[in-house]
């Protein structure tokens, strides 16, 4: 097991975790019509953000910069209501940093470094020894200090994160090869044919988009960087590449910081990144042995959390009992004659009576209306879903009206709701 103890977290107190969470992740739809895709909420309880700010505060690391740019109003408000650890009187610093043209005149980030470049002068006034990198979009628990000792240890200009896909997912992230010493050899940014791993036929060496340097080492090669034309002004296009050909580069398998309780069997890391993608990992929670355990108390995610009264569970005036099995239900919510399978309950949900809800990923303060029957959905924040609606019994007719996915998850919003009133 990796070490936790913070005190004996060296590197991880003299860094800085630099989290680029202005993308949009547009492949979750109308989840991301309103807020950042690291803003969505996951879990019942976190917003996808709280994973990797979690792994840095778990890590020992003191210094966090946040660079948002994309419906950012949602995220913003969360991490000042939540991200409240930090403080200036013990040197530590937590930092939101919205494109707002400090350099240039553009008033958007025009790629992942150039997020970071913009903000040099920010970072030079806190001074780390190492910057890490990291997606604000992933699910995973990592320790962080294991990565920067392995930087540190192998000398690299940049250690880049990887973990193995499926090949036939590969096409979507940077694919690296790397020699018996790890060190990255080759590394194409989302290649539409991807190599799969020598030896290997149906697995590719992904980069997770976490990626370690020295500060000063990095400053220098954004500089540069800012003064080519020809750069998209991204790590993955092209400062990682580049440091492949003339830098060292090394690769860092996650399987070796990756925390997991003995509950969970493999290294867990999801891009939850489409609609199928977010249902699955949601509702994979409910599982009786979940590949994800949230109830590891050494390694805690936090977040925000609102000062809700407890979930309640009650027969409804005709007697019938409200129930949930294998179900996730948060604070403030209230099920009421209704019957719970295999899903997740958000905070200050109500499902009234006679409704059946199955393997549904239900995000805050919606309302389900009597008799509904709803199975594999996921539910927008604050949607009201009027009495006696089906999803998931006739695909035809779920796909005229709501989001449905190939594999037959239909996304619901409150615009998909009021258009049903019309017709
Ligand atoms: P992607 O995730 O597709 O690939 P990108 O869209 O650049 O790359 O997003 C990386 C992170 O930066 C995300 O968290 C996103 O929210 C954020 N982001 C994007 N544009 C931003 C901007 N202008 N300002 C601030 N934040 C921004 C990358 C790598 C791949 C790697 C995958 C792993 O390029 O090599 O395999 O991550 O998911
Ligand atoms: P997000 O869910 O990402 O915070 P929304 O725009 O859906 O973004 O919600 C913005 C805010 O409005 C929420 O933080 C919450 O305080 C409030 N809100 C949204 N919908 C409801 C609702 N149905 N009931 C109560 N508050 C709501």
């Amino acid at each position: 097991m990796n070490n936790r103890d913070s005190l004996n977290k060296p590197l991880s107190r003299n860094a800085m975790a630099y989290v680029l969470a202005g993308g949009r992740g547009s492949r979750l739809y109308d989840l991301t019509d309103k807020r950042a895709k690291p803003a969505v909420h996951f879990g019942g309880k976190w917003r996808i953000i709280d994973f990797a700010l979690s792994n840095a505060l778990n890590s020992g690391i003191r210094h966090i910069g946040v660079a948002t740019q994309y419906k950012a109003h949602s995220l913003i408000r969360h991490l000042q209501l939540g991200w409240t650890f930090f403080r200036r009187e013990r040197n530590e610093s937590f930092d939101i940093l919205p494109a707002s043209q400090r350099v240039s005149e553009n008033s958007w980030y025009l790629g992942t470094a150039d997020a970071v470049y913009q903000n040099i002068e920010i970072i030079e006034s806190i001074a780390p020894a190492h910057i890490i990198i990291l997606a604000g979009d992933h699910i995973y628990k990592m320790d962080y200090e294991v990565l920067l000792q392995q930087h540190v240890a192998q000398q690299a200009d940049v250690t880049v994160a990887c973990v193995e896909v499926p090949l036939a997912e590969a096409s979507g992230f940077g694919v690296m090869h790397t020699d018996a010493n790890d060190r990255i050899i080759d590394f194409l940014e989302k290649p539409a044919d991807p190599p799969p791993m020598p030896g290997r036929t149906d697995v590719a060496l992904a980069s997770m988009g976490i990626y370690v340097f020295d500060t000063k080492f990095l400053f220098d090669e954004l500089r540069r960087d800012a003064a080519n034309p020809d750069s998209e002004h991204d790590f993955g296009k092209d400062i990682i590449p580049g440091l492949v050909r003339n830098g060292r580069a090394m690769a860092h398998h996650f399987s070796r910081s990756c925390v997991r309780s003995s509950k969970e069997a493999e290294p867990y890391w999801r891009d939850v990144g489409t609609v199928d993608a977010y249902w699955e990992a949601n509702i994979d929670l409910t599982d009786f042995v979940p590949s994800l355990d949230i109830y590891d108390q050494s390694w805690p995610i936090w977040t925000y959390t609102e000062g809700t009264p407890p979930a309640k569970f009650i027969h409804d005036e005709d007697g019938r009992r409200g129930l949930a099995v294998s179900s996730l239900v948060c604070g403030g919510c209230v099920v009421s004659g209704a019957a719970l399978r295999r899903s997740l309950l958000f905070t200050g949900v109500r499902v009234n009576s006679f409704s059946q809800v199955t393997a549904a990923v239900v995000l805050p303060d919606v309302d389900v209306g009597r008799y509904a029957r709803l199975t594999n959905v996921v539910i927008d924040r604050g949607v009201r879903i009027p009495e006696g609606l089906v999803v998931g019994e006739n695909a035809a007719e779920d796909a005229l009206r709501f989001r449905r996915t190939d594999k037959g998850v239909c996304l619901i919003t409150q615009a998909m709701i009021d258009r049903l009133d019309t017709h």
